[in-house]
């Protein structure tokens, strides 16, 4: 057939873009039609999303993508699709009736605010949910790490549900948007596992569980798959944006679910692969979970994955270390740019400071630098701690390259699977050219940075399969995503310094 057109909403922690897809000929083209920035904003004593601001963006990057398409002699979108960061929720009111005494799609308001994962409402309720359900029991039930955002636990914290009126829908992040475009509240497969909520096995909600939180079962939307359809943009709405009833489809509305399924692996056998972004996902495709107290012990998770695939991987915190570094530093009154910044922490000499980036003290935001200055450990005693952004970056990077190192081999330990010759690193953080280094060297295996956009390439390349546009048949993603992009490669243990 001829080319296809989709647009990709992609919203990362820290910023979110529309991107335009284009497949053709095996190929797909990704275009961005509007990049903005998403910042965590005080609100009533928490820490919340701006999601009006971001559906104003969302708004303006569609009727972008639909110029965008056109421009290209395209007749417009075939398809739209989101994904955004996991675990975070909206509560919405019951669509209103109309004069004509039935419901109004999408005309459901929002109950307060969106508060973020990084919040400190739920700091201690992880120990007391346990004494209502053990941590071994949540973690069979579910496969899920127990990290206290969680929705599960969010929701243990949350105030709100007893005041809500019937009718009232919890939906995630992606699932709000997504409401806000059809009128439809569904919940998506693959960011629904991250809830810790649904059972590892058979895509359910685990009654034993939301009881437990004090959930009622019609607060859930029902669960959607990656590739059904959604609904249609709102006739309204369509209008206003001048792009048409356009179809939403449900992709892997988690942004690592979309991310790992843009990962250019090739053949058989476990891949291997980090989601670089605000946070590092460190893990394994597999095709079931792995839910021994190993597993739990060792802080892994198992998330769904598009396909029914599964994420055996570990949180580690990735690029947020240097960017809230960078955000105090900035504060402060300084200039910095990234490049310099990653330029001169090449030229510092290596191993003399580490940090544990998996620890959750670094899950708050605010003087990022002086917390990681706190926590290095000096490795020599040529220095007590570090005194340079490039020290301090170059200690954040070489303590990410340790931890993925040790991660990996604990991911491949527990699922029983040797270690693979390659490790793919997508996303934003693939770029990092010392941080790839160093994990080469660190892991004495070879890593193929890129792509960059998986996130948004996942999310594309998936609508497109969904159109039939690509083959459903297993690998044919995948080899669209390889003959898409330029890939880097570092090889196995090149020295760094
Ligand atoms: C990355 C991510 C990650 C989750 C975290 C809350 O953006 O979705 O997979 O653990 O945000």
């Amino acid at each position: 057939g001829g080319p296809v057109a989709v647009a990709a909403v992609d919203l990362g922690a820290t910023s979110g873009r529309v991107m335009l897809g284009v497949l053709e000929q095996g190929r797909i083209e990704l275009l961005p039609a509007h990049r903005f920035e998403n910042r965590l904003a005080e609100r009533d004593g928490h820490l919340c999303w701006d999601v009006d601001a971001l559906w104003a963006e969302i708004r303006q990057g569609l009727t972008e993508a639909h110029r965008l398409a056109r421009g290209r002699g395209l007749a417009g979108l075939s398809s739209i699709g989101i994904d955004s960061w996991a675990v975070d929720y909206a509560l919405l009111g019951p669509d209103e009736v109309g004069p004509d005494g039935t419901p109004v799609p999408g005309s459901g308001a929002r109950i307060g605010e969106v508060i973020a994962y990084r919040d400190s409402r739920t700091e201690t309720v992880a120990d007391e949910f346990a004494r209502r359900v053990s941590r071994q029991r949540q973690f069979a039930l579910t496969g899920i790490a127990q990290q206290s955002f969680n929705t599960l636990y969010q929701l243990a914290a949350e105030h709100r549900l007893a005041e809500l009126p019937p009718g009232s829908s919890l939906l995630m992040v992606p699932d709000l948007l997504g409401y806000l475009l059809t009128g439809q509240r569904r919940t998506e497969l693959t960011n629904a596992s991250t809830t810790g909520m649904l059972a590892a096995q058979g895509h359910e909600w685990s009654a034993e569980l939301l009881e437990a939180a004090g959930v009622e079962r019609e607060l859930l939307a029902p669960l959607i798959a990656p590739g059904e359809q959604l609904g249609t943009v709102l006739a309204p709405l369509a209008a206003q944006l001048g792009i048409g009833e356009v179809p939403v489809h449900a992709v892997g509305s988690h942004d690592t679910a979309s991310a790992v399924l843009a990962v250019p692996s090739e053949g058989s056998g476990s891949t291997a692969y980090i989601s670089s972004g605000t946070w590092s996902l460190i893990g394994l495709e597999l095709e079931a979970p792995v839910l021994t107290e190993e597993a739990r012990e060792a802080g892994f998770t198992n998330e769904g994955g598009v396909d029914s695939t599964v994420r055996l991987l570990k949180n580690v915190a990735g690029m947020w270390l240097v960017s809230e570094s960078i955000r105090q530093w900035e504060e402060e009154g300084a200039r910095v740019e990234l490049a310099d910044l990653l330029e001169a922490a090449a030229a510092v000499p290596g191993d003399r400071f580490r940090i544990d980036p998996t620890d959750p003290a670094f899950l708050a935001p605010g003087r990022m630098a002086d917390r990681v200055t706190a926590a290095a450990r000096p490795l020599t005693d040529e220095d007590e701690f570090p005194r340079t952004p490039a020290q301090l970056v170059r200690c954040i990077l070489e303590s990410l390259a340790e931890t993925y190192r040790d991660e990996l081999h604990a991911a491949c330990r527990l699922a029983g699977v040797p270690l693979p010759s390659r490790l793919h690193v997508v996303g934003g953080g693939s770029r990092n050219a010392l941080l790839n280094r160093l994990t080469a060297e660190a892991l004495g295996i070879e890593v193929v940075a890129g792509p960059m956009e998986a996130t948004a390439l996942g999310n594309v390349a998936l609508q497109a399969r969904t159109l039939g546009a690509i083959p459903a048949e297993p690998g044919a993603l995948r080899k669209v995503v390889r003959e898409s992009v330029e890939l880097g490669v570092f090889a196995a243990g090149v020295p760094a310094r």
